[in-house]
Order: structure tokens, then sequence, then C-alpha cells
């Protein structure tokens, strides 16, 4: 009796995979595939099609010159966890709750108390990984995650078939029985296995993707690639650093030849999986998206990491250093190549345009509230988005130097209102892209108008605030308290 049910079990699982995959093939492969790469920390002007003199990027700047380059493009957080939440669910940070990197700094005499937030992606989030996966899709996670402290937060459970090294970490780990932490094997993390000595993570994570591509060449695939790359700390394959050392003159803006390197080996991932696609003949059906999930890491001054010049500041801080990002999006057969959009456009874009790019429409991702607009006619028919503003909300402390803070970004003009010094700066982008001139007293309309809009944004998306701290110490006496 058991045999038998064996055997008919055998015979019909034969006949519905036979089915299913006549059925299936036809329809399925004319779907384009999607490769999304979002690489930790790289900033606006960290690549050579986005200006940099010392980093090189040949195989990201070749991607641009055959795709569309975004100058305007923004991170919706200055900092990881609340960008990655947000391009998965295609929410605002302050939608989602998940308003600070996980999990976040502690400051227990600042001036204000930090609201209660979610440190991890809601389960109830029907994510852009999803949506590739009832489409059809093969959906496959590689790399950083930093969404969550449980397995029940991680990639597998958000709707990707494949996680490979995504885990609650936002930097790679120490390794406890070594003692080591970072690039190098061994990895300490659950979701990888440690390679042979000297392998060094990005190379690790880029072979994992073409194994993958080998594998699902015949069906069509999601690939998110979430590089641990250019996050601290700075390591990098010798070889890589000592290419850099004679190019830094004493003019480079850029001079740190270890993230230099980094940035190669970041572009050396990118041109493996473009070629790979090449070789298995996808690549003219395949989308690639390529960004970053917040502005660079300007570090110490004795520790420099790297410079946003000509824009303000860096990672963690509001002006544009810490949220303007290089953005590149590759669609094939397009006849706009080689070409830069202006537009601001901002994470969460990204989860509508895949969509549309991919010709899928999902009644479960229309039933939920999609803050992100499909840039896809802004691409091909240079249309321009039904938007006239982007937010940001940061009800937090950090430490390379952001307050809690609001933004918003309307025209050409960027407001900030500083809750911590119950401050604001009105900047002119179009003439100040370095945000040095407060214009409040020359544009009070426009200032106006923006405040009442951000106003109507913090309670449309039902954004927390922060409270007066009643164990607040000025930081002049701090030190003595603290002793
Ligand atoms: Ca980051």
């Amino acid at each position: 009796m058991m045999m038998i049910n064996k055997i008919t079990l055998l015979v019909l699982t034969v006949l519905v995979m036979g089915c299913s995959k006549s059925t299936v093939s036809h329809s399925e492969l004319s779907k384009p595939n999607v490769v999304l790469i979002l690489v930790d920390d790289l900033g606006w002007t960290d690549l050579g099609v986005y200006g940099s003199d010392l980093y090189q990027s040949p195989n990201i700047d070749n991607l641009a010159s055959e795709g569309v380059r975004f100058t305007n493009s923004y991170s919706s957080c200055t900092v990881c966890s609340p960008t990655r939440a947000s391009i998965v669910t295609g929410k605002y940070p302050a939608r989602n709750n998940v308003t600070d990197w996980i999990e976040g700094h502690k400051y227990p005499w600042a001036k204000f108390n930090v609201p209660d937030w979610n440190m991890s992606l809601s389960e109830e989030e029907y994510t852009m990984a999803e949506a590739f996966k009832d489409a059809g899709y093969k959906t496959a996670h590689f790399g950083k995650w930093h969404l969550g402290e449980k397995e029940v937060n991680w990639p597998e459970n958000h709707g990707f078939d494949v996680n490979i090294a995504g885990w609650k970490k936002g930097s790679p780990n120490l390794n406890k029985k070594t003692g080591t932490k970072g690039y190098f094997s061994p990895y300490g993390n659950p979701r990888i296995e440690d390679g042979p000595e000297g392998e060094y993570l990005t190379e690790r994570l880029s072979n994992e993707v073409i194994n993958f591509i080998d594998q699902n060449a015949d069906k069509p695939f999601f690939i998110n690639f979430w590089l641990y790359n250019v996050h601290t700390p700075l390591q990098a394959k010798q070889d890589k650093i000592d290419k850099y050392k004679d190019l830094v003159k004493a003019e480079t803006r850029h001079r740190n030849v270890k993230y230099a390197a980094m940035v190669e080996h970041t572009d050396d991932a990118v041109g493996k999986i473009i070629n790979k696609l090449k070789e298995k003949g996808l690549y003219e059906n395949t989308i690639i998206l390529f960004s970053s999930d917040n502005g660079g890491l300007i570090g110490r001054s004795k520790n420099p990491v790297t410079n946003n010049y000509p824009l303000r500041t860096g990672k963690g801080d509001i002006y544009e250093g810490g949220v303007r990002i290089p953005t590149i999006i590759y669609t094939p057969n397009s006849s706009v190549k080689g070409i830069k959009i202006d537009d601001p456009i901002i994470s969460m874009d990204y989860y509508p345009t895949l969509m549309e790019l991919a010709g899928i429409t999902s009644d479960k991702t229309r039933k939920q509230t999609i803050d992100g607009k499909s840039l896809a006619s802004l691409i091909h028919e240079s249309t321009p988005l039904d938007r006239d503003a982007v937010y940001w909300h940061y009800p937090h402390y950090h430490q390379e130097g952001g307050v809690p803070y609001s933004s918003i970004r309307y025209k050409d003009f960027k407001l900030i209102q500083n809750f911590e010094n119950d401050t604001f700066e009105l900047y002119n982008l179009q003439n100040d892209i370095g945000e040095s001139v407060n214009v409040i007293k020359e544009f009070p309309e426009e200032f106006e108008l923006m405040k009442d809009k951000l106003e109507a944004w913090r309670q449309d998306v039902k954004a927390q605030y922060v409270t007066p701290n009643p164990d607040y110490i000025k930081k002049l006496e701090r030190k003595k308290a603290i002793k």
C-alpha cells in the first residue's frame, strides 16, 4: 500500500512538473530578470562617472553609459536600515516606523528622548521580493540585510527563496572563534559558510550571485545584491590598496587608498555579474538598478573615509552629503542610453519602478500604501513625476552629527527643521548645492509653503516625535556628570 502510494505520488509529481514546465516556460521566459545592486554607504561622488578623482569604477561607469544616471537621487534616510526597509516596502521610513539604523545609538543625556520605533521589518509588509515571487520569479538575496535581530525578520522570511549572508548585522561580523572582524573569511555569519583563508567577502558574494545565475538562467529571477562594501571596517586586498598609493597627489580630493580599493572591489563584483549575464545571453533581458543606501561616510578628521565635496557633510546628517547618492538604471533594448536625469528620485521609487519595468502588476501591492513613484515613464518618455516634493524625518541622534530633524526637498529648495535647536534652514540647491547660505528671508513664501507641506506629510505618515528628556545634561556639564 505504502509502495503504491509512493509510485502514484511520483507519477503525479512528474505529470504536474511536466505540465507546469511547458505552461510556465513560454510565458515566464519572456519576463525580464531584475538585478538590484545596493552598495552600503557609497557617496554621491564616489564613482568615476560621478566625478571621483581617485576611485576607479569602469564597469559601473559603463553601465551608466548603457542606462540612465540620476543626478538628484536621494536615499530615504541618512543611515542604513530605514532606507533598506523603504526599498523593499516602497514606503517612507516614517511610515514604516523604521526610522534609525538597527539598533541605533543611545543618548541618555540628550536634550530629547527618541520615540519607540520598529527595530525590524514588519512581517505584515508585502515586500518587493514577495511581489516578484508571486509573479513567478525565483528570488535571491545576497549580502547585507540589517532589518531585524531575529530570523523571522531575515530575507528568507520576507519573500526570498535564497538568502546568502543576510542577517541582523549591518557590517562584517566579529568571528568569536578567531577574534577577527571584517571582510576576510572566516566571516562568523550564520547565513554564509566560511571560505578559504584570505577569501574576500565581496568576491565570494559575487561568485555566489553568478552561480545563482548559472543555475537559474532558464527562469526569470530577481537578484537583490546588497553589498557589505564600502561600509567600515575599511579592508581590501593589498594589491588593490597598493595600486592607489601612487595615484594620490597633493591636489586629489579623494585620498583614502583603502576606500578606493573597496570601491574597486564593488566595481569588480558588478562587472562579474554583467559578464555572466552576457555569457548566458541574458543581458538583453535583464533590468539592473544600481544605488546606495545613504551618503558617503566622512569619518573623523584624523581618520577620514571619503569626501562628498561639493556636498555638505555626509552619512548620519541631513545635508546633501548624507542623502544624495549615485543611482543608475539599465533597461534592456532601450533607446535611452547614457543620459542623465536631474529630477529628484528617492529609495521608495525602486519597488514600483522595477515592477513596472518588469511588466508586473500585483493586487496585493496595489492594496498597500506605496509612497514611491514608478520612474519608468520618466526614464523612457521624459515624463515628469507626479510629485513636487520628497521628505525625511529622523527623530534620533547619530554619532556623525545628526540631531532630530525633518526635511523637505521642493523644486530647487530644501528646508531643514532642526528640533534640537528649534531652527529652520532653507537652501536654494540650484546655486548653492553646498547648503551654505540660509535663504529664509529671501524666500518667505517658499519657506511658509514648505513648512506647511512638511507638517501635512508628517501627519500623513504618522511620524513620531521626540519628547523632552528630564535627564538632559548640557554638553559642557556632561563630562563631570559621567565621571
Ligand atoms: Ca549604509
